[in-house]
């Protein structure tokens, strides 16, 4: 089996301890790779050495043209290690390699290259003030980021928490998530063969209570900490933070909403919904997974995105022909499988897919579930989608906006003010249009209510990895 190490101080390390747990390749469902299990101590080590390389290295005060240099050379070598990093995303999660060598990789990527270019390029305020005094803003790094990243898209979202941390001048630790460690080890390889120097990107493995992930972020060493994952997870590391009034940025849980106008150009309404649920098997925290439909379209719309479902390739995820590949792990597994098992119990109808063998679950809609049943709140995080008519648009953007998550939406509609007046009523961080997960890495990334706190991308990212000072000068 292949061993990943933690990457600490410019070097790939074992535990302490020697103790290690197994990465499960949720498709042969037998364990693929040894990875080394983190607590404590390794993450002291970490942020110690993340610690020094800011306060002594060279990193923080390299030019900022130095630094994207560097982050650009970094990004060379994850396009040519394409192949291996797919690789490994794809037996850790599951997530078909076309997705994976397709569109994580490049996105990981260009994450560094889109990072190093904004913090090279972008202007910061210069106030000009009429009293003899001159006042400009400085963006100064704040010192060690703390990364606890999921499992859905690990390089991916990994290196969008990371690339703006490194742009600004920080230094990194990253927490994996423990399904997924096997491209995080590959990137710090990466990022030394690069030239970044020790300490500026270090690597912890383990779990999250009672393990690496707890420790970092009860560290007393860290200035930041930028998360993605559950809701609940984000409350406890709120808490952790609040102790030493670390600032947080937190991507949490969804339940895009996503409505059908009777106007809609259909084709385009079918197949971005079909991306909106289906893609990584519904493991997305944008993922569209409850579909308003305006009624006089609902019985065409459905059987045409019924027979989208039907069609898609569920196998391998190692072929480059599979669409859909298993869920990430047992633990998520039987997660949805109880989703899937309690459709009738409240009161809905699984109108096409089901379970499949071993961890797949099929593409599953579901019509007839009542707003207030569970499959319409909470976040299965799966590849099941609840399909319900409405009349008028007061009534959708009510029920759009009826759970307590508000992270995306989407709407498909031919009428450009309808589109405007209702992305404005829209509870969400995101407001897509006729389409699906374009992403401009300028743009705000997150949600309101338990979907998050805070925005990350472009100077959002800035705000939150940098300390904003004020410089005021008297003119003699
Ligand atoms: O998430 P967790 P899990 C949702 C999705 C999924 C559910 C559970 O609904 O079914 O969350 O997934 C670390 N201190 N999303 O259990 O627990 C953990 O080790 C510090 C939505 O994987 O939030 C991992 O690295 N760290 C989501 C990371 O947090 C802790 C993406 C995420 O794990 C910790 C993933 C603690 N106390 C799951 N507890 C999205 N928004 O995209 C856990 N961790």
């Amino acid at each position: 089996m292949e061993f990943f190490g933690h990457v600490i101080d410019g070097a790939e390390v074992k535990s302490a301890s020697g103790e290690t747990f197994a990465s499960v390749d949720p498709y042969t469902r037998e364990p693929w790779a040894e990875v080394a299990l983190g607590g404590a101590g390794e993450v002291d080590r970490a942020v110690t050495a993340a610690r020094r390389a800011f306060d002594e290295g060279p990193w923080p005060r390299l030019s900022r043209a130095e630094r994207g240099r560097l982050l650009h050379r970094l990004a060379d070598l994850i396009v040519a290690d394409t192949d291996r990093l797919a690789l490994a995303d794809t037996r850790d999660m599951g997530k078909p390699i076309a997705q994976s060598r397709g569109k994580d990789v490049p996105r990981a990527a260009d994450n560094f290259r889109f990072f190093a270019d904004h913090a090279r390029l972008t202007p910061a305020e210069a106030l000009p003030m009429d009293s003899g005094h001159h006042a400009y803003t400085r963006y100064d790094p704040v010192g060690v980021a703390a990364a606890i990243a999921p499992w859905n898209f690990p390089l991916m979202l990994e290196t969008w928490k990371i690339a703006p941390a490194l742009a600004w001048g920080n230094t990194v630790v990253l927490k994996p998530a423990e399904d997924t460690p096997a491209s995080a080890t590959i990137l710090a390889r990466l990022a030394l063969e690069a030239g970044l120097p020790p300490g500026v990107l270090n690597v912890v493995h383990g779990y999250g209570p009672g393990s690496a992930g707890q420790a970092l972020t009860e560290h007393p060493g860290i200035d930041r900490i930028t998360f993605t994952g559950e809701s609940a997870t984000g409350r406890v590391i709120s808490a952790a933070a609040a102790k030493h009034l670390v600032p947080v940025s937190l991507e949490l849980g969804g339940k895009g909403a996503n409505a059908v106008f009777a106007d809609a150009d259909l084709g385009n309404a079918v197949d971005w919904s079909l991306k909106a649920i289906f893609t990584n098997a519904g493991q997305v925290c944008l993922a569209g997974s409850r579909l308003y439909v305006q009624r006089p379209v609902f019985e065409e719309f459905l059987a045409r995105f019924t027979a989208g479902a039907e069609a898609m390739r569920l196998g391998d995820p190692k072929q480059e022909s599979t669409d859909l590949g298993p869920l990430a792990s047992e633990t998520h597994y039987r997660k949805v499988r109880g989703y899937v098992e309690t459709v009738a119990g409240e009161g809905g109808t699984v109108h096409s897919g089901g379970l499949g063998d071993g961890w797949f679950v099929r593409p599953t809609i579901v019509t007839g579930m009542p707003a207030t049943g569970r499959h319409q709140r909470e976040e299965i995080f799966g590849p099941v989608v609840t399909v319900t008519p409405f009349d008028a648009e007061d009534e959708v953007v009510a029920l759009m906006n009826g759970t307590r998550y508000g992270l995306n939406a989407m709407l498909f509609t031919e009428n450009l003010s309808r589109a405007h007046r209702v992305s404005a009523r829209l509870r969400a961080g995101t407001v897509w249009v006729n389409c699906f997960f374009i992403r401009d890495l300028r743009a705000p990334f997150g949600g309101v209510g338990d979907s998050g706190v805070g925005r990350e991308g472009g100077t959002f990212s800035r705000e939150f990895f940098t300390e904003p000072k004020a410089v005021v000068m008297q003119i003699s």
